[in-house]
């Protein structure tokens, strides 16, 4: 017979490589040593701390799947999406502020920039020293992002960019911003345009009075009539496909972030109802009570199981955008769920900040929300099993 851990029922950890269990056991430990330590303070204040991108640039957590040339590790992205599991364990805006800076800021560059724009910035993203933020999303233009207004019109030698983005993690503390914007040049298509901070026009306002997420900073991007050169064009990608192509790491890691997030509701329920002494017996001793473990521990481990296979799927290139919104979607509705019953769990003290498990949980819901909604990946879903587009 095999054994059972409670923890880890599938055995995932057999199933890793010894490089990947090696990276998980870094990110664990930096993210238990200097994160867990400030997060409250962090979360309560509304305050990030920019050093953290240095930190995480120090332990090699920053871009890994980038070839080791341009300052990465060039590891895999079952690797990637481990760093995101102990990165979110703590605080699923530390995650954030990791996964813009991988996926949607040195993706982009590596996979569609120039030679020149390689060696200007990952090895400054990789090791943290600059800070990235990635603009897509408008006010009016969200969940549909090819109605976006932000326009970049042809001048001499480069482009005038004009319009303005939203709910942009990172924007009000970067230094490298990748603009998503509708290009008359290039006959209204939408391209990806890389600017630096302090160009004549750009600004970031930042968003406060955000009730989740609050440990990574959001904002908005100005851009005024901003002007760059042709260099500032990202040349080798045109066309929706062009974010997409950065979303799908980003929604990936996510999957596997958010089971990081619940397994650490799931550890604080369990590690409560074992504690927690009413009608004469502990929680954990109670039929309903077990019965949420096992809910929330069947829905963790199949979670963890599918990240596994996707990002297998993905080293091989052969998964499909598809699979990723599936998994997007169910672990982090799955997530959010597990936070919830663990903030029950907690009874009174479960709405306090000190057990941790009610930021996990307001946090999911951003989460929940951000690239791509809990509905619209459903959407994607419909889309892929009907043939029909249900979008509109
Ligand atoms: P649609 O017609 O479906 O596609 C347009 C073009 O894009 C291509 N494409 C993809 N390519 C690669 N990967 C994917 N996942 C792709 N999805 C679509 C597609 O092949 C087509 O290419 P082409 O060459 O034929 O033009 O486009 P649509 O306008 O109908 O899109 C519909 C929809 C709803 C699926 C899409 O717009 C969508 O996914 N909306 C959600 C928006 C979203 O996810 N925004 C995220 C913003 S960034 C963010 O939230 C960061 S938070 C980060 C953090 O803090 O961690
Ligand atoms: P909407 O699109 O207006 O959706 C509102 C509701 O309507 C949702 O429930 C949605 O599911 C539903 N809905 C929408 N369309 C349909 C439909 N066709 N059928 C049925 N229901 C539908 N964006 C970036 O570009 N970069 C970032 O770094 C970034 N960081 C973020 C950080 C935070 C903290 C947050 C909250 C958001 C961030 N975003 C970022 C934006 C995020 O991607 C958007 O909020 C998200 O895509 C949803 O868009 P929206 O908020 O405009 O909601």
């Amino acid at each position: 017979l095999g054994r059972f851990e409670w923890q880890d029922p599938f055995r995932l950890n057999d199933q890793l490589h010894e490089d990947e269990r090696m990276i998980a056991a870094s990110a664990h430990a930096y993210a238990q040593e200097k994160l867990a330590s400030r997060v409250l303070e962090a979360f309560q204040n509304e305050q990030t701390d920019p050093e953290i991108f240095q930190e995480m640039g120090a332990m090699g957590l920053l871009g890994v799947t980038i070839p080791e040339a341009y300052g990465g590790l060039g590891a895999g992205y079952v690797a990637y999406g481990l760093i995101a599991r102990e990165i979110e364990r703590v605080d699923s805006g530390y995650r954030s502020m990791m996964s813009v800076q991988s996926s949607l800021v040195m993706y982009p560059i590596y996979a569609y920039g120039s030679e020149e724009q390689r060696q200007k910035y990952l090895p400054r993203l990789a090791n943290g020293s600059w800070i990235g933020c990635f603009g897509l999303t408008e006010a009016e233009a969200g969940s549909d992002p090819a109605s976006m207004k932000t326009r970049a019109e042809a001048i001499d030698g480069g482009y005038r960019l004009t319009g303005s983005k939203m709910w942009i993690s990172n924007a009000p503390i970067a230094d490298v911003f990748v603009i998503w914007a509708k290009s008359d040049a290039h006959g209204g298509k939408i391209r990806g345009f890389v600017l630096d901070k302090n160009t004549p026009g750009l600004s970031t306002p930042k968003i406060s009075n955000k009730a989740s997420l609050r440990s990574s900073i959001t904002g908005e991007i100005v851009l005024d009539g901003v002007e760059v050169g042709e260099e500032a064009l990202l040349p080798h990608v045109e066309g929706l496909k062009g974010p997409f192509g950065c979303l799908n790491r980003a929604r990936y890691g996510i999957s596997w972030g958010v089971m990081g997030a619940a397994e650490d509701c799931w550890h604080a329920a369990r590690q409560y109802g074992l504690d927690r002494v009413q009608f004469g017996r502990p929680l954990a001793n109670t039929q309903i009570f077990q019965l949420k473990l096992a809910d929330m521990q069947t829905e963790i481990a199949l979670g963890l199981q599918a990240a596994l296979r996707v990002g297998r799927l993905m080293e091989d290139g052969a998964a499909a955008p598809e699979m990723i919104s599936l998994i997007k979607r169910n672990n982090c509705g799955k997530a959010l769920d597990i936070s919830r019953a663990a903030r029950d769990m907690h009874g009174g003290n479960g709405i306090s900040l000190e057990y941790g498990v009610i930021r996990h949980m307001v946090n999911l819901e951003t989460v929940n929300t951000y690239e791509g909604t809990h509905d619209v990946h459903a959407l994607i879903l419909g889309r892929a099993q009907t043939g029909l587009q249900a979008f509109f």
